[in-house]
């Protein structure tokens, strides 16, 4: 069951800039930041709230590492802004096969790792009206460092 908007990925072509603009302007903080190698992309997870159901809400600030990654692509092709909505759910695996079941192509065969050591995956935008949907399960808590 999916209980929770867990991020929103918003793609810019300078992550530092990005963060002082969030932290200037509405105060938000950088809770964690890391390189992803396999996505590509130079991260900040900004916590915005709790969610009542032992996770969060944040903003997630993506920079490609690599003008060939989705977010290098994406980037080249829209300039920055939103990339993708990431709902979130205590069992990706089940959540994802249901939604592979009624004919949303998912696009990894296994959850794959994502910001803290979560477990991740994408619907297609062309199967949700446009918007690329992330399907995330958090670590447990102390499950990763920083
Ligand atoms: N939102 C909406 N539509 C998108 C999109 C996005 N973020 N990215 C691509 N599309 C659309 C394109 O506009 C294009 O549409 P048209 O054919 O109408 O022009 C179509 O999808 C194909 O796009 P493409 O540029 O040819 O890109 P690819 O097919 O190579 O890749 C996708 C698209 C979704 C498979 C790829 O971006 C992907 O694998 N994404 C998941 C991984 C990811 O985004 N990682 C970064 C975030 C990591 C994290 O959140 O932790
Ligand atoms: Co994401």
């Amino acid at each position: 069951m999916l209980t929770r908007i867990d991020h929103i990925g918003i793609a810019c072509r300078d992550l530092d800039k990005t963060v002082e603009f969030y932290r200037a302007t509405y105060g938000f903080e950088v809770f964690h930041s890391e390189v992803n190698e396999e996505q590509g992309v130079r991260e900040a997870m900004l916590r915005i709230n709790d969610t009542g159901d032992g996770g969060a809400s944040y903003l997630q600030l993506l920079e490609p590492i690599r003008e060939d990654s989705p977010v290098g692509k994406w980037l080249a092709k829209n300039g920055e802004g939103v990339h993708h909505i990431a709902f979130g759910t205590a069992d990706v695996d089940a959540d994802s096969e249901e939604i592979r079941a009624k004919g949303v192509r998912v696009l990894y065969d296994e959850p794959r790792i994502g910001s803290m050591g979560s477990r991740i995956t994408f619907l297609h935008p062309k199967d949700c009206g446009g918007v690329l949907t992330e399907l995330v399960t958090a670590a447990e808590p102390g499950a990763h460092e920083g």
